[in-house]
């Protein structure tokens, strides 16, 4: 750097002191999960990386006391942000977003506690400020340094290059960190919790921005859609839940391919097998799921919303204050008790804000349970003792309650302790898709067990059982070893989409009326079919899917990219195929199916894109705060 006389610039003392206490606190005080090296040299990197950014635009002040008190009050400043973030992470173990901060309930909730949060050492977290404070007006003659441009230009350049190498590791390390944003700890790991705050203000201000200038003129053409689509007669299921607890099981990455079939000629769900068979059990062999880059949250967001989730982000992360009108929250009106079990960080998917949003009473995360060496694995807490540990919450509860329960030991890569393998792995070139089977089996034994102490505990009578898979766990990096499995040459675009199907099962204690249900349905169905099983009216409502039970169905169900399956044709890949043979419907007139005369996806893909921007224009414009549902609440 070109630096007239030989000190230590006060910039460069800054960001070492201010780092290294960023550091400290990123590491030691918050509780920040580190799974591998690079997790921890990403973590290790950051906070200089940040301090650098900020505290190197004091060389752009000639006068040298502007220098200094720019460093001085950014200092302070920063350490105030990470101050409020560390206060409030004791209370949430989150950090705070922007909507948070004009949410006068949630620094309210902040506020009445903010005394017993504030711990004694806290003050040493100050103490690199007060030598930044001390250096800066005391020995302002020893650090203040005169930059020529170029020298400015060099700390610029320098910061941007240490930005980007920070993103790009970030990157690696998390592929799609920035356009999936699962989680805002990992985010706040890998770039910094400035960096962090920077990121949620550019995203939040899209969103504000986007719902500000949405209105109401595009509602009637919105509701005039969905009542043509809703299901006019009712099915002769209609209420024959009414009253009953609803316990709805989202099963981790299960499709449907394992149902009723092998691997290494043995069975892999007995148990869903069972319940295929069983008298009060309805089960859904062509179900698909309809998640985009949200995953699970996209399958949440489907099952209570029946609304579609977005192309790019994961809407409970994006339009996590919007306005909805979703299952829990009707189910509220009834007098329901929702609650939702997972044993995952709270944050991840931004549950935490977004479940508030839908009506949930309460969110049983990580805490709730005892976590130990002995009975987590991969993600977490093992399916078995999370549905034990879950059970006497269940029991505490006042009836009727609506429950969900997300299990989470089917989840990529499939790990699993040898002690809890009952079967063996499939042989393939894909680890991924051997080791998918043990797992599938143990959520299924786990599964089994469940329904044993819901028996056990007289919660079963009072109960529908809803069990669904939320999305695939096999991706189409491992194609080559799912044709070896399904016995198919290669898996084409038809076959990719058939594998998107999972399993759904409507378990409804005494009804003896159960069979295997063979239409084209998905997870966009399931918020009127539950409602309407509970006899609860949906007629004002606005939603996208159709009872599964009623014969009044639209016929089609759609993906997020335009594709469809309907009940003669499938669009896959720009292309239109034969439902029944997987065949392309008529070569020299199949692809481009968007626009082509004559090709029978052509006026399905027409309504499909229709569809799709109906319900964007509803979650981007927050169009339901200008509905009103008749709701009390
Ligand atoms: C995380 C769990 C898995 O809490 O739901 O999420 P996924 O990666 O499947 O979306
Ligand atoms: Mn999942």
């Amino acid at each position: 750097m070109d630096v007239k006389r030989k000190n230590i610039p006060l910039f460069l003392t800054s960001t070492i002191l201010f780092g290294i206490k960023t550091y400290i606190i990123y590491r030691f005080i918050f509780n920040l999960e580190l799974k591998n090296a690079m997790q921890e040299l990403i973590l290790f990197i950051n906070p200089f990386v940040s301090a650098f950014l900020i505290f190197s635009m004091s060389v752009w002040f000639k006068n040298h006391s502007a220098q200094m008190k720019f460093l001085r009050y950014t200092s302070l400043i920063g350490m105030l942000i990470l101050y409020f973030n560390l206060l409030f992470y004791r209370v949430n173990t989150d950090f705070i977003t922007i909507p948070q901060l004009f949410q006068a309930g949630n620094m309210g909730d902040l506020g009445s506690s903010i005394l017993t949060l504030i711990k004694v050492y806290d003050f040493l977290l100050f103490v690199d400020v007060i030598i930044i404070w001390y250096l800066s007006k005391k020995k302002r003659d020893m650090i203040a340094v005169n930059y020529h441009k170029s020298g400015k230009v060099f700390a610029l350049a320098m910061s941007l290059l240490l930005l980007a190498g920070n993103f790009f590791l970030a990157e690696m390390e998390r592929p799609q960190l920035f356009t999936r944003t699962f989680d805002r700890e990992y985010l706040v790991k890998n770039i910094g919790i400035f960096n962090y705050h920077m990121y949620d203000a550019i995203m939040q201000s899209k969103v504000k921005t986007q719902r500000v200038f949405a209105d109401e003129s595009k509602l009637p053409d919105i509701k005039e859609y969905v009542n043509e689509i809703q299901s006019k007669n009712q099915s002769d299921l209609y209420g024959i839940a009414e009253g009953k607890n609803v316990i709805f099981i989202s099963v981790e990455s299960l499709q449907n391919f394992v149902i009723n079939n092998e691997v290494n000629r043995e069975e892999i769900t007995p148990f869903l097998n069972s319940l295929v068979e069983n008298e009060d059990t309805f089960y859904f062999e062509n179900f698909y799921s309809q998640v985009a880059q949200g995953r699970t949250s996209d399958s949440e967001f489907l099952v209570e919303n029946s609304l579609y989730p977005l192309s790019s982000g994961a809407v409970f992360f994006t339009h996590g204050q919007n306005e909805y009108n979703a299952l829990p929250e009707q189910l509220k009106e009834k007098g329901y008790y929702n609650t939702v079990f997972h044993a995952n960080n709270k944050s991840f998917w931004n549950r935490d804000q977004m479940y508030k949003s839908l009506g949930y009473d309460y969110y049983y995360g990580e805490k709730a349970y005892e976590v130990t060496e002995n009975n987590s694995i991969g993600w977490g807490l093992k399916d078995k003792a999370f549905f034990e540990q879950s059970i006497k919450y269940l029991q505490s509860f006042e009836q009727p309650f609506y429950s969900k329960f997300i299990t989470l030991t089917n989840h990529f890569p499939f790990n699993l302790d040898e002690e809890d393998r009952t079967i063996e792995p499939y042989d393939s070139n894909s680890n991924t898709l051997n080791n998918y089977f043990p797992t599938v089996r143990y959520t299924d034994e786990a599964l089994e067990q469940f329904f044993k102490q819901l028996k056990d505990t007289g919660i079963y009578e009072d109960s529908i059982i809803v069990i669904m898979g939320d999305h695939f766990g096999i991706s189409e990096n491992h194609n080559k070893a799912m044709s070896q499995y399904l016995g198919n040459e290669k898996i084409t675009p038809y076959d990719h989409l058939q594998l998107q199907r999972v399993p759904l099962f409507i378990h409804i204690p005494g009804s003896g009326k159960g069979k295997v249900m063979s239409d084209v349905s998905g997870q966009i169905d399931v918020k009127p079919t539950l409602l309407h099983l509970l006899g609860i009216e949906t007629e004002n409502d606005i939603y996208f899917g159709n009872d599964l039970f009623s014969d009044d169905r639209k016929g089609y169900i759609l993906f997020r990219n335009g594709d469809f399956v309907s009940e003669n044709y499938v669009s896959a890949g720009g292309s239109c195929y034969n439902r029944e043979t997987g065949a392309p419907v008529d070569e020299n007139n199949n692809s481009g199916v968007e626009d082509k005369v004559g090709n029978p996806c052509t006026p399905i893909k027409k309504r499909v894109m229709k569809e799709l921007q109906y319900s964007d224009d509803i979650i981007y414009g927050d169009l339901f705060r200008f509905v009103n549902f008749g709701r009390s609440n």
